[in-house]
């Protein structure tokens, strides 16, 4: 151990990082441990950066405890896969690998990738070895290091939509740690780490401060909220070409109840780059994060904190300094949605593209309305790909006239056709929370499909069933379903308790505001009812709900998140 190293100022997970060659720790020695179905408690943090997290199933903790059972454990497998977009071969490898190993569901996250959940310790190497088959890895997808880069989702809305994949995928294979564990230990395979000592040029023995996100956006599309990463990049177009990208930096969410000097803050415009500039600029603000963020306190160690303490112009500096040239100023730019637009459209490839609402992401068959099986039909009868959103909904893509009828007709068959859904319900998002997120106060995914129910009833009074309105609720502020940026936000407290926020914007570049605190349904109810009225009888012509609430004082305008309040 490095005896300069002041272990005891530093939070515990530098040390583990530091202790683990390498992202290895004592995970062989975990997943040979017969005794339990757990790993070991520092593994569950090496394991994250292998896209692994260690779960139990909360609705079954407190019976286990009764019995004196040890809790149900079991892992989520997170993957990586920039921009979100599979073949079919690799969304049937997922379908198959969802029911041998995991709970026959498939989690499309609002990070444009799967989630398994409730996978057992034994069958960890066999799903990602398996998964590797097909070229899929979870690499990265967790842990103190660049995750999975998101971009712009819709062939059909952008003819550089391949464009702005390869660069997020080029962005994400720049940033990938180096360390050959992943490959020792998921996939046996003995690379140079017996023979050579492994190297992280980039990143460094300690890794990152803490977790670091990137996404691409081409305006006026907002879909992967750029807003809200730690680096952003907005694509400017002139004359049928990207000619460059604006640098965002210092996006970021998660928030503490409680803890006033943690807040969610929306990114800052720094300046514009070529499109053969990205690749350094993401390296040297990565760097700079490296060696200025809070390796002390997790809970400041996020990009947002270190350049709010350096301030928006020395961190332009040092990037500038690092790069050894300016970055251009930025360039003009308009977003004019955060969600995702549904339906069949044809692209300028002259391929039929159709974007699909998934209800919380969740995957899976429900009675008479079997999803997952129509998706398996299919991912076998089309040549095109799938492409999963940021805001957990799927794009069946590339298709011909032929294979539209064809995806058509199996998803009427399977009684998962398209239906007409209220515009909030097409804007809404929900985190996992429980019963698998160890974090979650309160429900999310399981409850919001029917408080939107109940919201649309007081909608269609008011003849607003169709309003696009963006909805997303949490389990707790760590902001995994972006709720900060919803024009109504719904942040859970404890079982049945959510604080209500009021007054993002439309377009995802607007936090929202604190309007009531700790209340359940009916007053959640209670208090949106006239303020629904209100909208409906005042708003001006194409006003968003949003922009309606801030611009009658329900809620005051907020312009730096660390006015943000819980
Ligand atoms: Fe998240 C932690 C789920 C997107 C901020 N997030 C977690 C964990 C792993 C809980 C844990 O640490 O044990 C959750 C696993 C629940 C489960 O059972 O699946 C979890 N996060 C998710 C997903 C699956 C939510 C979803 O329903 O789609 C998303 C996976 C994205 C992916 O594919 O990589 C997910 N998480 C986000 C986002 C949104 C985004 O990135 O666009 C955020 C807010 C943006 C940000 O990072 O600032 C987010 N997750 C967090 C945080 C708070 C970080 C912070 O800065 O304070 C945590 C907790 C932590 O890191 O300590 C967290
Ligand atoms: Fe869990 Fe909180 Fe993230 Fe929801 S927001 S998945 S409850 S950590």
């Amino acid at each position: 151990m490095n005896e300069t190293i002041d272990w005891k100022e530093l939070s515990e997970v530098e040390k583990l990082k530091y202790e683990s060659n390498f992202l290895r720790g004592t995970l062989v020695e975990s997943l040979a441990d017969p005794i339990t179905g757990a790993i070991s408690e520092g593994d569950t943090q090496i394991s994250k950066f292998h896209g692994i997290y260690q779960q139990t199933d909360r609705d079954l903790d407190k019976e286990r405890k009764h019995q004196k059972l040890e809790p149900a454990y079991s892992f989520l497998i997170r993957l990586r896969m920039p921009g979100g977009k599979f073949t079919p071969a690799q969304w049937l490898k997922m379908d198959a690998l969802s029911e041998k190993y995991a709970n026959h569901t498939l989690k499309l996250t609002t990070r444009q990738t799967f989630q398994l959940h409730g996978v057992l310790k034994n069958d960890l190497k066999k799903t990602i070895s398996e998964m590797n088959e097909e070229l899929l890895d979870t690499i990265a997808a967790c842990g103190d290091v660049n995750r999975n880069v998101m971009s712009h989702a819709n062939p059909a809305e952008s003819p550089f939509h391949a464009q702005v994949i390869d660069l997020a995928t080029r962005i994400s294979e720049h940033l990938m740690p180096r360390t050959t564990a992943y490959h020792e230990i998921w996939l046996d395979k003995k690379l140079i780490a017996n023979s050579k000592q492994d190297e992280e040029p980039l990143y460094g023995v300690r890794y990152l401060p803490r977790k670091f996100k990137i996404g691409v956006v081409i305006p006026p599309h907002n879909d992967c909220d750029v807003f809200s990463q730690d680096l952003g990049f907005i694509a400017i177009v002139e004359k049928d070409a990207i000619i460059g990208y604006n640098v965002v930096v210092g996006g970021g969410l998660g928030s503490t109840f409680g803890m006033t000097e943690t807040y969610p803050r929306t990114g800052t415009v720094i300046g514009y780059c070529t499109p053969d500039q990205v690749l350094e600029v993401a390296e040297k603000v990565v760097l700079i994060q490296r060696d200025n963020g809070d390796r002390k306190n997790r809970k400041q160690a996020r990009m947002k904190y270190t350049i709010d303490r350096m301030g928006v112009d020395e961190f332009k500096e040092e990037v500038e300094k690092l790069l050894g040239y300016k970055l251009e100023k930025e360039k003009p730019f308009k977003l004019e949605r955060n969600g995702d637009d549904y339906g069949w459209k044809k692209g300028t490839d002259n391929k039929w593209h159709l974007t699909y609402f998934v209800e919380g992401g969740r995957v899976l068959d429900k009675g008479k309305q079997q999803l997952k099986t129509a998706l398996r039909e299919i991912a076998k009868q089309i040549k095109g790909d799938f492409i999963l959103t940021g805001n957990q909904n799927l794009i069946v893509a590339g298709v011909t006239a032929t294979e539209k009828k064809k995806v058509d007709a199996l998803l009427k068959k399977h009684g998962v056709a398209p239906t007409e859904i209220s515009g909030l319900r097409q804007n809404s998002i929900a985190c996992v929370a429980l019963p698998t997120c160890p974090l979650a106060f309160a429900e999310a995914e399981r409850y919001l499909p029917d408080l939107i129910s109940k919201i649309e009833t007081i909608l269609e009074e008011h003849d607003l069933i169709k309003e696009e309105i963006v909805i997303r609720m949490t389990g707790c502020p760590n902001g995994c379903g972006r709720p900060y940026l919803a024009e109504i936000g719904l942040i859970g407290k404890s079982p049945g308790y959510y604080n209500l926020y009021l007054g993002g914007n439309f377009n995802g570049t607007r936090l929202n505001t604190l309007f009531k605190e700790t209340i359940p349904e009916d007053e959640i109810l209670k208090e949106l009812r006239p303020i629904i009225a209100d909208f409906a009888k005042n708003r001006k012509a194409k006003e968003h709900f949003g922009d309606f609430v801030i611009r009658n004082n329900y809620v005051k305008e907020i312009l730096h998140g660390k006015e943000f309040n819980h």
